[in-house]
């Protein structure tokens, strides 16, 4: 039976006061002034360390354009996006975002969040148009410009060295990352910029997502360069880009000033325990190594997982163990792209002790089909990390999410749905610093709106929005939501 609350006895459970106006409004303490009432609301519960570096990413050929300024090469993507019918409405990143001429006021609209770092990648067609062979400084310049300008407002630049554009020429000689010969020459890249950059860039990502330019371009063939590779071929091309990675590191530590910190940037695939019990916890670890076996596990281990091998049979990847030091080289720190997870629970009749629950339909999502909402994996990615590995620096590189953002009649973006989005995942990644799991730094992807691959300029991801007609960029309402989190260094 429910009592009926009348606006008396609300009153009296409010502490007595009346609340008929807003000078009387019921209060808790012995002084009813609002004015003492704590404003903003402490951060008890939801700060981060001190120090924690917060940023927004983007990459090259999501936000650049000028595909042919400077003596810039073609990419696979250029290739990709010109064939009809690969990309959402044949859209390409001729354009895109027109970075390379407005990184100026890109950076102003960075400042005015007050992030402490901004996450870019380097085209490497634009440094080398051939992918190997001569280099092309006014190529580089474009970088040099770019860091010197964030340096100048006090924003620390971390680069990726490749998220993608592979240059065409390396696809048309060698098969792109089907050959071996590509590691080489990433390797090569990668020296060559880290000599000319570490003067001033002190974080350097190597490789953005294996699991997925391998994987969505080399086998499912939804991204450039277009391939549906199997068996051998597809764990040989695997293993050319951890290869390549691994080459990218040394060649980085060898020629990089000192002082400059080296990882990379994987979207490992997140095993999340459903309900945490410690036989459920323990399974996830299990899956950790498994999920991930072709790119991060054998990064971090050195060897690739019984379990992978053996499952591969013959079509096994062919290796010595050479390359398998040289991929595992020692890494500063190791940078994740979190957007979702997958739920396990631990099965002691299956191969290796853990059991994919697969989402049922009504799992909600973002407008990307893939993006399952799963707060959860921002506390379990890194902590597995940490666990399974001891990373003593860990970065989330890439989290955020789609949204429909329609501009209301005032032309602002009510983005309620990425807000809500954000605030969950980071309630999650705040869980883990709590726990001691040694996380440094969030960049969120992505600072605006941009092209986004296969989907073209459909599902904008930006906390910017972009009007693609004129350039213009307007902060969403997720923007001042992440202004708020940096300043008050805690989820809000
Ligand atoms: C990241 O990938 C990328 O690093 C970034 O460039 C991108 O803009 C951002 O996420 C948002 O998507 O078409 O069915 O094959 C996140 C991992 C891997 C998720 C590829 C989408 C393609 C699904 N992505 N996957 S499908």
């Amino acid at each position: 039976m429910t009592k009926k609350i009348t606006r008396r006895t609300f009153a009296k459970l409010a502490g007595g006061a009346a609340i008929a106006s807003t000078a009387q409004l019921p209060s808790f303490g012995s002084n009813n002034a609002i004015q003492d009432r704590p404003a903003p609301p402490a951060n008890t519960g939801r700060d981060f360390p001190p120090g924690f570096v917060w940023g927004t990413a983007t990459a090259s050929y999501q936000v650049e354009g000028a595909v042919k300024e400077d003596g810039r090469g073609p990419s696979i993507w250029d290739t990709f996006s010109h064939t009809p019918g690969k990309v959402n409405s044949n859209s390409t990143g001729d354009v895109a975002n027109d970075h390379y001429h407005l990184y100026k006021s890109d950076v102003q609209l960075m400042k005015a969040l007050g992030v402490k770092a901004y996450r870019f990648s380097i085209a490497w067609p634009r440094v080398f148009p051939n992918g190997d062979g001569p280099p092309n400084p006014k190529g580089l310049d474009f970088y040099n410009r770019l860091v010197d300008e964030l340096l100048a407002n006090g924003i620390q630049p971390y680069a990726t060295f490749y998220h993608w554009d592979l240059p065409q020429s390396l696809q048309d000689r060698f098969g792109g990352w089907e050959g071996r010969d590509t590691s080489k020459a990433f390797g090569d890249y990668a020296g060559y910029v880290a000599a000319r950059l570490t003067d001033r860039v002190k974080h350097i990502f190597t490789i953005n997502e294996f699991g997925a330019f391998i994987e969505v371009g080399y086998r499912w063939g939804i991204h450039a360069p277009g391939l549906k590779l199997t068996g051998l071929r597809l764990n040989q091309t695997r293993h050319h880009a951890v290869l390549g990675h691994g080459l990218a590191v040394q060649a980085i530590r060898a020629s990089a000033k000192s002082g400059t910190k080296i990882g990379l940037a994987e979207n490992i695939t997140i095993p999340v325990p459903v309900i945490e019990t410690l036989p459920n916890i323990l399974a996830a670890e299990r899956a950790m190594r498994e999920m991930n076996a072709q790119y991060l596990t054998v990064i971090m281990e050195g060897k690739y997982t019984d379990w992978y091998l053996k499952s591969e049979g013959e079509n096994a990847p062919k290796f010595t163990p050479e390359d398998l030091k040289i991929i595992s080289s020692p890494l500063d720190f190791v940078g994740i792209n979190i957007y979702s997870g997958q739920f396990v629970r631990a099965d002691e009749s299956a191969p290796v002790g853990f059991t994919h629950i697969s989402h049922p339909k009504s799992h909600p999502h973002a407008p990307s089909f893939w993006l399952l909402i799963v707060p959860d994996s921002l506390y379990w990615g890194p902590r597995h990390i940490a666990k399974l590995w001891g990373a003593k620096e860990i970065y989330i590189t890439e989290n955020g999410c789609s949204a429909a953002d329609d501009p209301a009649p005032d032309g602002r973006v009510y983005d309620t749905d990425r807000v809500t989005y954000l605030r969950s995942y980071l309630t999650q990644l705040r869980r883990a610093t709590a726990d001691g799991v040694p996380v440094r730094g969030y960049f969120l992807w992505s600072l605006m709106d941009n092209f986004e691959w296969a989907d073209g300029y459909t599902n904008r991801f930006g906390i910017h929005y972009v009007d693609y007609a004129t350039q213009k960029r307007t902060p969403k309402l997720s923007a001042d939501f992440y202004r708020e989190v940096i300043a008050r260094n805690a989820v809000v």
